[in-house]
C-alpha cells in the first residue's frame, strides 16, 4: 500500500513537472502554427494614382479607425453619402486594434476593394509582426528575439522590425490569429506604406500613416519607422526620428512646413494627442476615435467642369471604445 502511495505521490510531481515544462517552453502556443509555414509577400511602399482630369472624382481621407467598425460606416454612408462611383476611401492606417471590431473593419476593406485603399499603420505591422512570429507573446522574448522575421517590402530592403517589440502585443497576436493566413496575404498586399495622388490641378496628395519629411519619396526613400511611427524628428539630423519627444526635437511638420515645395499635402493620421490638426500643407486626421473623440474625413472633390478641387471636413461622433 505504502509502495502504491509513493508511486502515486512521484507520479503526480512528474506530471505537475512536466506541465510546467511544456508551458515555460512556450510549446502549446506553437503547436497551431508548426504545421503551416508563416510567410508573407513583399508589401508595398509606395502605390501612386494619377487623374487626367477628364472626369469627376472624390477623395475621402479618414483617420485611425481602430476597430470602430459602426462610425466608420456611419462616417461613409451617412455623412459621406456612401461608396458610389467616383469615390475612391482612403484610411490613414491603425484600421485594426484597441476596439472591439476590426475583424469587421477588414472584411469590410476587403471586400470594397475596389473603391477602398489604405496605408499601413503601426497596428497593422505589429499584427502582420505577430503573425509571422507566433513564438512572441508565447516564450519570453529573451529566448525568440534572435529568431524573429522582419516583415519585408518591395521597393526596399529594409527589414522591418518593431523599434519596441513589447509593443507587439497579446491583443496583435490574437487578432492575426483570428483573421487567419489567408486575410492577412490579402491585407499584406492591398496596402502599402504611402499613397500618392496626383491631381489634374497639379496638387499632390501623399497619404502615410505618421508623417513625412522633405524630400522622402522625391530624392530618398524614407525608413518604415518614420512612415508609420514618427512624430518628432531632430532637425539638425532628419535620420533620427522618434514617437515621443527628446532633447531639441521638432515636429515633422513643422519641417515639411519649412521645406517643401507648395503644392505637396501630407495626410496622416497616428497622432491622437494632437488630435485633429489641419495645417496648410498636413492634415492630422486622427481625432481619437477609440477613446471617444470623433472619427474624421477629409474630402477631396475635384470637377471636371471647371477644373477645380473643392475640400471639406466630415465627423462621427465615437462611442469609447
Ligand atoms: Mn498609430
Amino acid at each position: 500500500m505504502a509502495r502504491a502511495v509513493k508511486f502515486g505521490v512521484v507520479g503526480v510531481v512528474l506530471l505537475v513537472l512536466t506541465v510546467i515544462g511544456v508551458l515555460r517552453s512556450g510549446w502549446m502556443c506553437e503547436i497551431e502554427t508548426v504545421a503551416v509555414a508563416v510567410w508573407l509577400p513583399p508589401m508595398g511602399v509606395l502605390e501612386k494614382v494619377v487623374y487626367e482630369g477628364d472626369r469627376d472624382f472624390r477623395l475621402l481621407f479618414i483617420g485611425d479607425v481602430h476597430g470602430q467598425y459602426r462610425e466608420l460606416i456611419s462616417l461613409i454612408e451617412e455623412e459621406a453619402g456612401g461608396l458610389d462611383e467616383r469615390t475612391t476611401v482612403v484610411l490613414l492606417g491603425d484600421m485594426v486594434s484597441k476596439g472591439a471590431d476590426s475583424e469587421k473593419v477588414v472584411d469590410f476593406v476587403l471586400q470594397n476593394r475596389d473603391r477602398v485603399k489604405y496605408v499601413f499603420g503601426n497596428h497593422e505591422l505589429a499584427t502582420l509582426f505577430a503573425y509571422l512570429n507566433p513564438e512572441l507573446n508565447c516564450k519570453p522574448l529573451e529566448k525568440v528575439r534572435e529568431r524573429l522575421l522582419p516583415l519585408r517590402f518591395s521597393d526596399t530592403k529594409e527589414l522591418f522590425y518593431p523599434k519596441d517589440l513589447s509593443k507587439v502585443k497579446k491583443e496583435h497576436s490574437k487578432l492575426a490569429k483570428q483573421l487567419g493566413p489567408v486575410v492577412l496575404k490579402e491585407l499584406a498586399l492591398h496596402g502599402s506604406l504611402a499613397l500618392r495622388f496626383e491631381l489634374p490641378n497639379r496638387q499632390m496628395l501623399y497619404a502615410v500613416h505618421a508623417g513625412m519629411l522633405p524630400g522622402d519619396f522625391a530624392t530618398t526613400t524614407p525608413s518604415v519607422h518614420s512612415l508609420t511611427e514618427m512624430k518628432f524628428v531632430d532637425p539638425t539630423n532628419w535620420k533620427r526620428t522618434s514617437k515621443s519627444k527628446f532633447p531639441g526635437a521638432e515636429r515633422w511638420y513643422k519641417l515639411w512646413d519649412r521645406n517643401n515645395e507648395k503644392h505637396t499635402t501630407v495626410l496622416y493620421g497616428h497622432d491622437a494627442k494632437s488630435g485633429l490638426n489641419l495645417r496648410d500643407r498636413t492634415k492630422g486626421l486622427d481625432s481619437g476615435c477609440v477613446k471617444g473623440g470623433k472619427l474624421s474625413a477629409l474630402e477631396y472633390v475635384y470637377d471636371h467642369k471647371n477644373g477645380e478641387v473643392t475640400t471639406r471636413l466630415l465627423q462621427t461622433k465615437c462611442d469609447q471604445a
